[in-house]
């Protein structure tokens, strides 16, 4: 395999871009690599410049649930391009998409389209404070909620590949009031409540940890969220930017039969366009402008191509529930083969599965938190990676991003991907 063309355009790409990507994971740094440039993708394959042909299981970080390209999805954004890209008003589409996603997460009551999973967590941070009327929040050690600068502090992605998880750029005022706490630690947010009494807006978490590699929620832990949240009235925000969709139409919530009180979604609602949304309660909800006095506001927010992409989407996932079957059916011989691999080789490997979503931990111990999951040995993930890509497996180049499973990974796909995992191809 040679990636010349990737190397070349990557060197122009340094010049004008800083590390020549848009997104930090993307620049390949902690693998020791530089970037490959895409050319195209369809289905499960992903491509690039050269030529090169990869199984994907980036599913770019999640919204590809359906794979690249699907036949239905492209055609609903081509006939919404036709009558026109952004207008700043208000469409039909946007109430539509609003009412799907309402039926499916019941707890969304009230929402609001934005355009980023960031903007999303934000705007949900915003809302639950003014609701509230309190300044401080808890979020979980590894737990990644965007990048807006409230939410840089020990969080995951790439801000813990490139161990700065506390950004440069970020006034120290600004993190004051967010609390961290340990995650799958009940004791670690108890005594952030003790200390804080009547001073927590809200408590946000990842249901499932995902941009630590992939940690599940232990056995009662989001009931106890939930309990606790409540006695304290601080509001509970679910972030469901990857689980949302992802897990089951009614994502963790469904998942795991625990309601928030705001959610916030992204990836999979856009059908692979820039869409997010943030939603709860109503009463909560009527904290935001117009009717309230937080404000939130969008140009872009509610764009129809994008709603056009999620409602065709969300369509697609709701008349055929057996997706969700076959999605973790496939994620599960995955995680067989890493478990194989780890027998035929020797090497110690941790595989967490949750549905579709899947990670290998290269260290002898569980992983249950954030200790556990930067425990993993870096170089032993960076010679995985390595040895996928060269065998045609695209995997996301950190040991924090999840593996994606997609509807349209073929038998064919998972087998050839488990071979290659066990080291028979
Ligand atoms: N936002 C994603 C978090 N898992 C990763 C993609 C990115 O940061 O570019």
């Amino acid at each position: 395999m040679n990636f010349n063309i990737s190397e070349h355009l990557f060197e122009q790409a340094v010049q004008v871009m800083p590390g020549g990507v848009n997104s930090p994971v993307r620049a390949y740094g902690s693998v020791g690599r530089t970037p490959l440039f895409i050319d195209h993708a369809k289905g499960s394959k992903i491509y690039d410049v050269d030529g090169n042909e990869f199984i994907d299981y980036v599913c770019s970080y999640g919204p590809g649930i359906l794979g690249h390209a699907r036949e239905e999805v492209v055609e609903a954004v081509q006939k919404a391009a036709v009558d026109g890209l952004t207008y700043g008003a208000p469409t039909r589409k946007e109430t539509i998409i609003a009412e799907m996603i309402k039926a499916f997460m019941p707890s969304m009551e009230v929402m609001r389209l934005v355009s980023s999973g960031t903007e999303a967590v934000m705007s949900a941070i915003r809302t639950a404070r003014g609701y509230t009327g309190r300044d401080k929040i808890i979020k979980f050690k590894g737990c990644y909620h965007g990048h807006s600068d409230g939410l840089l502090v020990k969080a995951g992605s790439a801000a813990l590949t490139s161990s700065v998880p506390d950004s440069a750029g970020v006034p120290a005022g600004y993190t004051q009031t967010t609390l961290v706490a340990l995650y799958n630690n009940e004791d670690s947010v108890r005594e952030l409540f003790e200390e804080n009494k009547d001073e927590i807006a809200a408590l946000i978490v990842e249901p499932v940890a995902a941009n630590m590699g992939v940690v599940p929620p232990k056995p009662g832990f989001l009931q106890f969220l939930r309990d606790i949240t409540a006695e304290n009235g601080t509001v509970l925000i679910f972030d469901e930017v990857i689980t949302g969709f992802r897990l089951a139409l009614g994502g963790a919530q469904e998942y795991y039969g625990i309601q928030a009180d705001m959610t916030t979604l992204g990836k999979i609602v856009g059908g692979g366009m820039p869409m997010a949304a943030y939603g709860g309660r109503k009463e909560i909800m009527d904290h935001v402008s117009p009717v309230g006095k937080v404000y939130q506001a969008g140009t872009l927010s509610g764009n129809p191509i994008a709603t056009a992409a999620g409602i065709k989407t969300l369509e697609i996932l709701q008349g055929d529930p057996a997706i969700y079957e076959r999605i973790d059916a496939s994620a599960g011989k995955i995680a067989e083969a890493l478990k194989e691999r780890s027998t035929i080789t020797g090497q110690a490997i941790q595989v967490n599965q949750v549905g579709s979503l899947l990670c290998a931990y290269f260290t002898d111990q569980p992983v249950m938190d954030y200790d556990g999951a930067t425990s993993s040995d870096m170089n032993a993930f960076s010679n995985y990676f390595g040895y996928a890509l060269e065998h045609g497996i695209y995997l996301a180049p950190s040991q924090y991003e999840a593996m994606f499973v997609s509807d349209a990974h073929t038998k064919e796909d998972i087998q050839k991907t488990c071979d290659v995992i066990k080291g028979q191809r």
